[in-house]
Parts: structure tokens; sequence; C-alpha cells
């Protein structure tokens, strides 16, 4: 068996027995897919992530890509190469597309689930795959001349790039200086070095497109500080004929360093010059209007939606390898026998610390992969376009008030409680014998690209939260609120909602901290830093009340299964969720009490400490 250990199972219990995808099904845009296509599309995709998706995971990390400096050329594993080969073939590259570019016809929700397994076997995969997704960019954006270029892509299976990052313009975008000057036949000629590009160069596409941020200048070109003076240039890696695809001469855009990182080696991050070498690396700006940023934020959410489901795939995976060890290792007796020497000794799972510790993992593991499966939710709306134009400016506030969640806490919670699946395993889960410590390092980046933590957290408080004057919170607090006061669990579930209306109390005790703080900054500018030292705080709450939400949703849900006779394998399906959901409210939502008073009490003690006292 390879690595990889999925749950197909939860996947189809969060998308047919939670959200009712099947019902937007058949119809419209949906019209050729039902449940049985969707089940189908995971059952095999299942197949191939467990085997030949996993099989290349572990030599990868082995064996990472080789850079050479004389031809400026990154060339990966051969293992590596054979999984994406068999991933292309296999048309999984259709998935996210729109039917129009030659897309499977299902909704976000079942795509991301079927990205999971992806993501889980081995992530770097689905990050070469960006092509396609990134031609459907081109294709909305773009003029019909790129629209074009964009079925080239697609039709070829060029890979894509994103790129901003420049040795001194990361979370601040806003500050890079790579320049655009633009020539008479109305290209334009990029100059600068960006760092850290993911999928800069390989050796498993004939072509790469990269969309790239820059700053233009030329005649009538009014120059603005900031995020607001980028756009949003294509760059390809060789010149191409714009009908047929056929490759040209080389563009001038060299990769001149791929890194050397803790994790996720096999993903090539690439240093990426532009200009510098002797030929002009030409570019093209998308749909011939200078909105970049705005257009790159088209990719960065579902970048960062991909990321979160990274992460949550791989707590997945973590949390049932350390499940199965805790099953088979035999280590010490029972609690309650410690002092009778001749007690026979019992697996690990009989342990309460190892069972706490258990539990917790498949808490976040269920409960996030239930949160991006409901923000997803959102996604099928707008992707189906079904409802009012309210309905659907709600759909896309939700959605995106819910992203940094996915992202933010999905990766943070990844973090930590991977290294609880590898504590199960004892001295053996620091082995390279066992794929935690390769998770742990392959995941670490989920909570750094695509925006730090801490640019989550803000993004969720001024943006999310504040800019949108509280339209998605309120709307999803008035869920939760409505499951609170239900008869969910029919008197079964009746502590646990008592727990969850205090979490929500707390967050929302946080929130009206942090807005009050705000608003007296209009008076004392120095009071944003109580809101500045407390968006993380506020965001992991958020994430916990949501995740405990969701899971005690579930557990209603698996009670009424129960109760209808649910048997076989479904019985102990079922009661672990209704045990997963009780033992969170129990032992987690608590705790957003506490963070709640570290809040109220906020001062600024903290920013006026001279930094020599650090
Ligand atoms: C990176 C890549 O890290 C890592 C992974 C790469 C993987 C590549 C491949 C992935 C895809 C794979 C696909 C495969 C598919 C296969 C499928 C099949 C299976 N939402 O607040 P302001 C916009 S890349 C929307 O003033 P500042 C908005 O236009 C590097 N838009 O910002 C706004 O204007 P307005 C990632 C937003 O102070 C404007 O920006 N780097 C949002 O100027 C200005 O906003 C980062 O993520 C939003 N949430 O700049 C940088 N926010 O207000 C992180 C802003 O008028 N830093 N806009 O609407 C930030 O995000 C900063 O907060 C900042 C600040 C740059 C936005
Ligand atoms: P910095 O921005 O310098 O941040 C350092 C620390 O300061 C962080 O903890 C951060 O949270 C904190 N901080 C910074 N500003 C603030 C603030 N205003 N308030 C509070 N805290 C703050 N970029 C691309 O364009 N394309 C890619 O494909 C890509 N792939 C990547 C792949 C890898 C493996 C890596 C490591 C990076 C990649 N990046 C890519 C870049 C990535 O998006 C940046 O590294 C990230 O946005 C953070 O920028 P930075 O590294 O410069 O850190």
């Amino acid at each position: 068996m390879g690595h990889y250990k999925s749950n197909v199972r939860d996947l189809e219990f969060n998308l047919f027995e939670v959200l009712g995808v099947q019902e937007r099904l058949g119809k419209g845009v949906l019209a050729e897919s039902d449940e049985e296509t969707a089940r189908g599309v995971l059952s095999e995709l299942n197949n191939l992530a467990v085997g030949p998706l996993a099989e290349s995971f572990v030599d990868a990390d082995r064996n990472p890509p080789v850079y050479d400096p004389k031809t400026f050329s990154a060339t990966l594993p051969e293992s590596f190469k054979k999984s994406y080969q068999q991933l292309w073939d296999g048309e999984w590259w259709r998935l996210g597309l729109t039917n129009e570019l030659g897309g499977f016809g299902l909704p976000p929700t079942v795509q991301w689930a079927a990205a999971e397994l992806i993501l889980g076997a081995n992530p770097a995969l689905f990050m070469y795959m960006a092509g396609p997704n990134f031609a459907m960019i081109l294709d909305r954006n773009g003029t019909e001349e790129q629209k074009r270029w964009a079925r080239i892509m697609i039709e070829r299976a060029w890979g894509a790039t994103m790129v901003l990052t420049e040795p001194d313009a990361g979370s601040d975008v806003g500050a890079g200086r790579t320049k655009a000057v633009k020539q008479e036949d109305g290209s334009w000629h990029l100059e600068g070095v960006k760092r850290f590009i993911t999928s800069a160069d390989q050796d498993m596409t004939e072509n790469i497109m990269h969309l790239v941020l820059a700053r233009p200048e030329g005649p009538g070109i009014e120059a603005k500080p900031g995020t607001k003076g980028l756009s949003l240039f294509l760059v390809p890696k060789y010149h191409f004929d714009t009908n047929t695809g056929e490759l040209g001469e080389r563009n001038g855009v060299f990769v001149t360093n791929v890194e050397h990182k803790m994790g996720l080696k096999v993903s090539t991050t690439c240093e990426l010059t532009f200009g510098q070498h002797g030929t002009p690396a030409k570019g093209w700006l998308l749909g011939e209007v200078h909105n970049g940023i705005a257009q790159m934020f088209q990719v960065i959410e579902y970048a960062r939606m991909m990321v979160g489901t990274k992460a949550i795939a791989t707590l997945s995976t973590g949390y049932l390898n350390a499940l199965e060890f805790a099953k088979e290792r035999v280590q010490g007796p029972d609690l309650t026998r410690q002092t009778d020497k001749t007690a026979p000794r019992v697996t690990i799972t009989h342990h309460p610390d190892v069972r706490r510790s258990l539990m917790l993992q498949k808490a976040y593991a269920e409960g996030l992969r239930a949160v991006y499966l409901y923000t997803a939710s959102f996604q099928d709306q707008v992707w189906t376009q079904e409802g009012d134009e309210d309905s659907l400016d709600l759909a896309e506030r939700v959605n995106d008030l819910l992203l940094p969640i996915v992202k933010g806490v999905g990766s943070e919670r990844a973090s930590e409680q991977l290294i609880q699946s590898l504590q199960t395993l004892g001295g053996s889960g620091f082995l390279q014998d066992y794929p935690i410590e390769q998770y742990i390092r392959d995941s670490k980046i989920d909570s750094l690209y695509e925006g730090t933590t801490a640019i989550q957290s803000m993004d969720f408080f001024f943006r999310k939260i504040v800019r949108d004057k509280g339209k998605a919170l309120t709307y999803i607090a008035g869920e939760i609120t409505k499951f609170i006061e239900s008869e969910a669990g029919n008197g079964r579930l009746k502590r646990e909602r008592e727990l969850l209306k205090q979490a929500l109390d707390d967050v929302q005790g946080m929130l009206g901290a942090m807005i009050g703080y705000l608003t007296s900054s209009q008076e004392d500018v120095k009071n944003i830093y109580k809101v500045g030292q407390h968006t993380v705080r506020l965001l992991m709450s958020a994430g916990d009340l949501l995740v405990g939400w969701q899971l005690l949703k579930q557990a209603e849900i698996a009670l009424g299964k129960l109760d209808a006779g649910a048997a076989g394998k479904d019985t102990a399906f079922y009661q672990g969720k209704v045990a997963v959901a009780s033992f969170f409210a129990k032992t987690v939502l608590p705790e957003l009490t506490a963070r709640r008073a570290i809040v109220e009490a906020a001062d600024n003690d903290l920013m006026e400490i001279d930094e020599a006292a650090f």
C-alpha cells in the first residue's frame, strides 16, 4: 500500500448526505451529470490517487528536481513525470473547466472533493496541472485573440504560473518593481526579477504561460503606486503561432535559480528573470486593460481554496495513518491496571491521552473538510448562476468570507495536528519509514504562500467583515443561530448546542471589541494596533466556531441515520460523527471564552516595548 489514505466515504457523506449536491445536478450547466456520475468520478480518481499518483510521492521528495544554470532549466524525477502523465492522460485536467472549455459539467463541490484526492496523494501534481485552469482566466478576461490562446493552452497541455512575488515584494505585492515597457507593435517588454515562482520551469510540458504582474510604462500611461499600479501580462516561455499553437523562438524569460526547500521539493520554486539575457521578455496585456491586481485575484482566490484543501487533505491522510498505527501498536497496561505489573499490555488506542489526540485530529480533519465543502457549495451557486441577483451577491460574499478560514485556519490547524499525528507514532513517527514527517514538511508551506496567516486574518477582518458591512457574517451567524435554536438531535445534542451558542457569543464578543478599537482609532490612531494584535486570534476562533457547527450539523444527520436503522460499516461511521462533534463541543469550544476575555482586555503594552527588549 502507498502512503495515501483517502476518505471517500466522508467526501460522499458531505456531498450527498449533508449538502444535498445531487439536487443541483442534472440541470442547466450541470445537465450532463447526476449523483452516479459524481460518485463515479470520485471512485475512479480515488483508484488513481491511492495507486499511481501516490506512488512517486516519496521518490520525488528524495530525488528532487535538478536545475541546470547553463540551460536555465529544471529536470523533474522520472517517477513523478510518470504520475503526471497518468493524471493528464486520465483527462483530470478537465475537472475544473467550464463546459465551453471542455469541462466535465460538475459543480465546484464535486471538483474540490475530487481535488482533495489528488492533493492528498501528491499535491505538486495538481499544481503542475494549472495550465487549463489558468487558461480560464484568459478566456474570461482576455481579448478575442487571447481567448484563442486559452484554447491552445488547453489543447497543447501547457503549464502555467502566477508571478507576483519579488525579493522586496512578498506580502506587500504593491512594492513590486518589475516593469513592462510598451512597444510599437502593441506588445510589452518586461524587465525585472521575480522570486519563489511555483512551476516556472519543468520538463513535462512543451510550453509555459506565465501570468505576470508588472508596472506598465509608456506614453499616456499614468504611474500609480501600490497594487493599483500593476497590470497583468501574459508571458509565454516560447513564442507560438497564435493560430496553430506551433512553438517558435524562445522568449526572454528565464529561470535563473531553483530553491532548495524544507518540503514539497518536487514543486519547483524558481527565480524568474525577465529581459536580462540578451533576448527581450515579450508579454501581452491581459484583456488590453490595466486592471492587474483584480485580474490576478481571480487566480489567487482559486489558489487560496486549493492551498486550504491541500492542507486539509494532508491532515486527513496524516490522521488516518496515525489511527492505523495506533490500532496495532501495543504498549503499556490499561490505566485502570497501571499498578498491576502482570496486567496485559494493550494497544495504545486504549490510553486516554492517545484517544484525546486522535479524536482532535479527526475533529479538525473532518470538520475542516466540511468547512471547505460548505464554502464550495456557495461557489456552486455562482457556477450555476441560480437564484436572483441578491442571493447570487450573497453567495459571492459568503464564499469570500469563508476563503481566509479555509486557507488560514486549514493550513494552521493542519500543521499543528500533523505534529500530533506524528506524536501518535512515538519515535517511529520521526522516521522516513512513515509518511508523516514528509506530510509535515510538505504542508508547512500552506500557511505561508498565497498570503501568510497574518495576511489572511487581516483580509478576514478588514475586507470580508468590515468592508462587507457584516453582510456575509450576519448570514452565517443567522444560520448557526437557526441550528442552535432547532431541535437538532432530538434532545441528544442539547448540551452541545448550548456550547455552540456560547462559542457564537464569544466570537461575536471578540468581534465587537475589535470593531470598538477600530472605531476609536479615529480619535487615537494607535488603537488600530489592538485590532492588529488579535486578527489571527479572531480568525482561528471563527474557524473553531465553524468546525464546531459543521461537526454538530453532521452529528444531527448521523443520529437520524442511526435512528433509521443504519447498519454494517455505516454504524461506526455515524457513531464516529456523533462522538467527534460532542468531543469538539465539550473540549475545544469552551476555550473561546478565554480568547474573548483576552481580546476584550487588549492594551497596547506590546507595541510600547523597545525592540531591544525582545
Ligand atoms: C503564491 C502561489 O504564493 C503559491 C502556490 C502556487 C500554485 C500555483 C498553481 C495553483 C493552481 C493549480 C490549479 C490546478 C488545477 C487543476 C485542476 C484539476 C484537478 N479578494 O486591500 P488592498 C484586490 S502566489 C479579491 O488595498 P494592498 C482588489 O482588487 C503569491 N480581491 O491591497 C483590491 O482593490 P479594491 C501570493 C482582493 O494593500 C486590490 O487588491 N501572494 C482581495 O494594495 C487592492 O486591495 C499573495 O497572496 C481579496 N481578498 O495589497 C500576497 N484583497 O479594494 C498576499 C485584495 O478596490 N498579500 N484584492 O477591490 C495580500 O494579499 C495583501 O493583502 C495585498 C495588499 C497584496 C492584497
Ligand atoms: P514577508 O511578506 O516578508 O513576511 C514575513 C513575515 O511578516 C510573515 O510572518 C508575515 O505574516 C509577516 N507580515 C508581513 N507583512 C505583514 C503585515 N502587513 N502585517 C502583519 N504581518 C505581516 N509567489 C508567487 O508570486 N508565485 C508563486 O508561484 C509562489 N510560489 C511560492 C512557493 C514557495 C515554496 C514559496 C516559499 C513562496 C512562493 N511564493 C510565490 C511567494 C509567497 O507567496 C510569499 O513567500 C508570501 O506571500 C510571503 O511573502 P514573503 O516570503 O516575502 O514574506
